[in-house]
């Protein structure tokens, strides 16, 4: 029983470990989730700069004129209707780099 415990918590702490490695080279301390936090901050503050029409999306002419070209543009916009709206725009922001 203490046996099967000990495992259980080896394996969450590895998992754990592994998430923050994973997820950003800055030392294991509540600055991880705060830079999340700021990325996606960051990311709606420059969605709103390159949606100049602000209508909510980022089309192709807009995202060329903010210096996206258009393999990138395809790539970001998940859903491939042409437009990327707030969520794709994270997502890649978070994900894509
Ligand atoms: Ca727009
Ligand atoms: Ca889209």
């Amino acid at each position: 029983m203490n046996q099967i415990f000990k495992i259980i918590v080896l394996l969450i702490s590895a998992t754990f470990s592994t998430f923050s490695i994973a997820k950003d080279t800055t030392p294991v301390s509540q600055s991880v989730p705060t830079d999340v936090n700021d990325q996606i901050t960051d990311s709606v503050t420059q969605f709103m700069r390159i949606d100049t029409k602000k209508d909510g999306n980022i089309s192709l002419v807009e995202a060329r004129a903010a210096g996206i070209n258009e393999a990138t543009f395809r790539k970001m916009d998940a859903n491939s209707d042409n437009i990327i709206d707030q969520k794709e725009y994270q997502v890649a922001i978070l994900i894509g780099k």
